[in-house]
């Protein structure tokens, strides 16, 4: 186990619907530690090196034009495993596959449209957090509550 930070994006669908709160409050309510945030227009390049791993894909240029058509909620949260615990809560990629409870899942239908991303792995989460936040954006910070979030004697 370890303490991990990780980038999550609700993406212009989520914004649009009016559903950046209750995807961010999906995160807080898990118990992770919320170190970022920032709405922004993607630009195009950033787009582009964001998903540059897709780039030979037929979606591609889709993609990167739907990520850059409106406001997105960048933000990072900070826990215990928390890349993993943040694409459960996501979901599977494609809306219609995606179990219940999932926020995907719950909100989505579309296998592009599909509302949020989140880092998957420890080198894409440092890579992607340093796309979109400068030195000194993330903050650390101590939770009051965090002694009720992890068991000390076992997790940290
Ligand atoms: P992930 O977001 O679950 O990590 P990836 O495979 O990394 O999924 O794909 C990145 C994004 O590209 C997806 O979230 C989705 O928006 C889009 N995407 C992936 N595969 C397809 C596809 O087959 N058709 C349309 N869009 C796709
Ligand atoms: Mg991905």
């Amino acid at each position: 186990m370890a303490i991990e930070t990780t980038l999550l994006i609700v993406k212009p669908d989520g914004v649009q619907r009016g559903l950046a709160g209750r995807i961010l409050t999906r995160f807080e309510d898990k118990g992770l530690q919320l170190v970022g945030m920032k709405l922004m227009t993607i630009p195009r390049a950033l787009a582009e090196r964001h998903y540059e791993a897709h780039k030979e894909r037929k979606f591609y240029p889709g993609l990167v034009r739907f990520m850059t058509s409106s406001p997105v909620l960048v933000f990072a949260v900070r826990g215990v495993d928390a890349i993993a615990i943040c694409r459960k809560l996501m979901g599977a990629t494609f809306g219609p596959n995606a179990e219940p409870g999932t926020i995907r899942g719950d909100f989505g239908a579309s296998r592009s449209y599909n509302l949020i991303h989140g880092s998957d792995s420890v080198e894409s989460a440092t890579r992607e957090i340093g796309l979109f936040f400068a030195e000194g954006e993330v903050q650390t910070w101590q939770p009051a509550i965090q002694s009720w979030i992890y068991d000390a004697s076992e997790e940290l």
